[in-house]
C-alpha cells in the first residue's frame, strides 16, 4: 500500500522554493501529499479539486517548513570529553589537547570499546533532541574507529539510527579523520589503509554514502586528502571535507576540483577557495557550534561568500569535542547571532542548501510538487521565530514521506 495520502490546509508555507524571495512564503497556503510525496503546493484559495477526496488537516494558520536536514554530524561515537571542556577552562586549546592524545584519539579509544548497540543507544539519545526539533534527514560520520573493524561498526549503527526512527540517514566515510595511534608518525601509511582496505570494504558493504577527511594540521595534508578523494571517485563515491577550520590549507579548492557537494567549517577560507567553490557548486556548510565552543574569533567570509553565490548550510557538526550541540534550533540562532545571516538564509541553510549538501537537492529540502513530503509544523507565525528565540521548541509536528513521524 501507497502511504497515507491527505491534503494539508491553511498553513503559512515557507517552501523555501530556489530563485524566491526570502523564504518563499505562502500565506495561507495548501499541500497536497499522495503516495507519501508533494502531489501540489500553493496558495489554498488555487487547491485543485483532486485534492477533493482526500483527509484534511486544518493547520490553522501554523508555520510549515520543510523537514529539516542537519547535513554534518559525528552522532555515532563512544565516551564523552567533559574531561578536556574542563581543562580547556582552565586554558588548554583543542589543538594542544589533540597533539596530547586527546581530542578526536581519546573518542577513539571509547568508541573502539563500545558494542554496536552502545554506539546506537547514544546516539538515539542526541538524534531525540533532533528529531524534537522537526529534523527529517541528518548525516551521519564514521572516523571515531580509524580500524577496519570499528569504522565498519560506526557506519552499520549509524545505519540503524534510520530503521530505529523515522527519517533519512545518510552516511559518511571519515577514515581520515585523525591518525590513531598504532599508526604514530606514519600518516602516508595509514592513508594506504584507509584508501587500500577500508574505504574498499566500507563500499563493498554499501555503507556509505560519501567520504569526507579532515585536512588541517592536526588532521591530513593537502596531499593525502587528495589520495582519499581519488581512491573515492574510483569507487564512485562523492566527497565532502573538514576544510579551512584552523588553518588556510587550500582544502576547499581542493575539495571543489573534486566536485565536492560541501566543504565544511571554511573560518580561513580565502579567495581562492571561495571562486573555486563557486564554480564547482559545491556548498559552504558553517559550522556555528565548533565555532562557539572553541571561541574562534576568525568568522567565515559569510559576505564573499554570499556575493559569489555559493549556497550556504547550517549544521549542528554535533560531536563529543569541538561542538557537543544537540539543537539544530540553536545553530538557527547562531548562524544569524555569530556568522550575521539573515533568519532567512538560516532557514535555507538547515533545509535547502542542507539537503544540496548531502545531494539530495531533487528529492527535500523545499516544498515542491515532486519532492517527498518531509515537512515541519511550527506553533510559529513567522520564518523568523525559528531562529529568533533560544531555547524554545515550537515543533506542531514532523513529517516523513508525508506521515506524522
Ligand atoms: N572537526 C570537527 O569539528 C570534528 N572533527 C573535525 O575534524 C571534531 C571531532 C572531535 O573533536 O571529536
Ligand atoms: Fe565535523
Amino acid at each position: 500500500m501507497q502511504p497515507p495520502s491527505h491534503v494539508l490546509r491553511h498553513g503559512r508555507l515557507a517552501t523555501l522554493a530556489p530563485g524566491a524571495a526570502g523564504t518563499g512564503l505562502v500565506d495561507d497556503g495548501a499541500i497536497v501529499v499522495a503516495g507519501g510525496r508533494i502531489a501540489w503546493a500553493g496558495p489554498d484559495r488555487d487547491l485543485p479539486a483532486a485534492g477533493g477526496d482526500l483527509p484534511i488537516t486544518d493547520l490553522a494558520g501554523r508555520l510549515v517548513t520543510p523537514a529539516l536536514v542537519d547535513c554534518h554530524t559525528h552522532l555515532v561515537f563512544g565516551g564523552d570529553r567533559a574531561r578536556e571542556f574542563e581543562l580547556r577552562l582552565e586554558g588548554a586549546t583543542y589543538e594542544e589537547l589533540a597533539r596530547a592524545g586527546g581530542g578526536i584519539v581519546s573518542t577513539v579509544k571509547a568508541t573502539r570499546a563500545a558494542s554496536e548497540d552502545d554506539l546506537v543507544a547514544g546516539a538515539l539519545r542526541r538524534l531525540d533532541r533532533l528529531l524534537a526539533e522537526g529534523l527529517g534527514c541528518v548525516e551521519v560520520k564514521s572516523g571515531y574507529g580509524l580500524d577496519l573493524e570499528t569504522e565498519l561498526k560506526m557506519l552499520r549503527a549509524a545505519r540503524r539510527l534510520g530503521r530505529e526512527r523515522n527519517l533519512r540517514v545518510r552516511t559518511t566515510f571519515l577514515g581520515a579523520h585523525a591518525v590513531p595511534p598504532e599508526y604514530a608518525d606514519r600518516a602516508d601509511a595509514y592513508i594506504d589503509f584507509v584508501c587500500g582496505e577500508v574505504m574498499p570494504a566500507v563500499a563493498a558493504e554499501g555503507l556509505a554514502d560519501a567520504v569526507d577527511a579532515f585536512c588541517e594540521n592536526i588532521g591530513f595534508t593537502p596531499d593525502q586528502t587528495r589520495r582519499v578523494f581519488e581512491a573515492a571517485r574510483n569507487l564512485g563515491l562523492p566527497v565532502k571535507l573538514h576544510a579551512e577550520q584552523l588553518t588556510d590549507q587550500g582544502g576547499a579548492a581542493l575539495a571543489a576540483s573534486f566536485g565536492a557537494l560541501s566543504a565544511d567549517h571554511l573560518e580561513y577560507l580565502g579567495a581562492d577557495g571561495i571562486d573555486a567553490m563557486a564554480a564547482a557548486g559545491t556548498v559552504a556548510v558553517l559550522l556555528p557550534g565548533a565555532f562557539y565552543v572553541l571561541r574562534e574569533t576568525r568568522l567565515p567570509p559569510v559576505d564573499a561568500l554570499r556575493a559569489a553565490g555559493v549556497p550556504m548550510a547550517i549544521a549542528t557538526d554535533c560531536n563529543p569535542g569541538s561542538s557537543p550541540v544537540a539543537s539544530i534550533l540553536l545553530m538557527l540562532n547562531m548562524a544569524c547571532t555569530l556568522f550575521r545571516l539573515t533568519p532567512a538564509e538560516a532557514l535555507a541553510g538547515v533545509t535547502r542548501e542542507a539537503a544540496r549538501a548531502l545531494g539530495l537537492g531533487g528529492e527535500i529540502g523545499t516544498i515542491d510538487a515532486g519532492k517527498a513530503a518531509d515537512l515541519a509544523v511550527w506553533d510559529a507565525d513567522n520564518p523568523a521565530d525559528l531562529a529568533y528565540w533560544v531555547g524554545m521548541n515550537p515543533l506542531h509536528a514532523r513529517y516523513v514521506n508525508g506521515e506524522v513521524a
